[in-house]
């Protein structure tokens, strides 16, 4: 069981968050990560999600976001560069050939910075525009982006298993920011829908995902 309070490696969490995002906050990547390759972390929860940060956390996270990654004087921000620098250490999430780790590196990339802004932007949307009477009409007007992403990721992942020959962390980060696409959007694509599901039946998916939950549930207002 990774999570274990000496170990070397830190990561950061929410002590809470919101219902809805509980098991959806982006520790979550690097916790599947050390889980999928058996490296212990300990946990620094680091209060609510909506409460301010403090100037220290600041300095590690400009943005003031979860996770921040620690190990002896690596100190990293962003779910990717963290889930390179672990990739780095273990071929199980990162191959050591040069084409192979390139494909890799390419579709985490994407997952970051081509499909998740498109699903970002509907959730932001439908946060910010509560009760707005722009709102459907802003969600009309930005769905076809989303829809042309997950249509093309479709095609390109095809038949195969994984977006590279094997599971790498261009697969994990996928996986994350495809369970966050609304349901029938995702539906509209089988090979996606069973993609998900074989990332999300992984042990270590289940692992890293049960560490998240209790985390929340440590911290949870105890009944009077
Ligand atoms: N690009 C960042 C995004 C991290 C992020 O969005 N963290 C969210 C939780 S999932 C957060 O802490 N949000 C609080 C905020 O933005 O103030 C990464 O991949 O690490």
């Amino acid at each position: 069981m990774p999570v274990d309070p000496n170990a070397a490696i830190e990561i950061t969490g929410y002590q809470w968050v919101p219902p809805f995002a509980e098991g959806r906050i982006k520790d979550l990547r690097i916790r599947w990560a050390l889980e999928e390759i058996g490296r212990p972390y300990r946990e620094r929860l680091i209060g609510g999600i909506f409460e301010e940060k403090p100037p220290e956390y600041l300095a590690d996270q400009p943005f003031g976001q979860v996770p921040v990654y620690k190990e002896g004087d690596v100190a990293l921000f962003e779910s990717g560069a963290i889930l390179l620098h672990i990739g780095e250490q273990d071929e199980r999430l990162l191959p050591r050939g040069a084409a192979a780790r390139g494909r890799a590196i390419s579709w985490m990339i994407a997952a970051l910075n081509s499909v998740e802004p498109m699903l970002q932007t509907l959730v932001i949307l439908s946060v910010a525009g509560a009760d707005r009477d722009w709102q459907e009409a802003a969600k009309d007007a930005a769905r076809p982006f989303a829809e042309k992403r997950l249509a093309q990721l479709s095609r390109a992942l095809g038949d195969r298993l994984w977006l590279c020959d094997d599971f790498t962390i261009g697969d994990l980060v996928m996986i994350d920011v495809l369970r966050a696409v609304p349901t029938p959007m995702l539906t509209a694509h089988p090979n996606l829908v069973a993609y998900v599901e074989r990332g999300t039946q992984r042990p270590a998916f289940e692992r890293a995902l049960k560490a998240q939950l209790a985390s929340y549930a440590k911290h949870a207002p105890q009944a009077a």
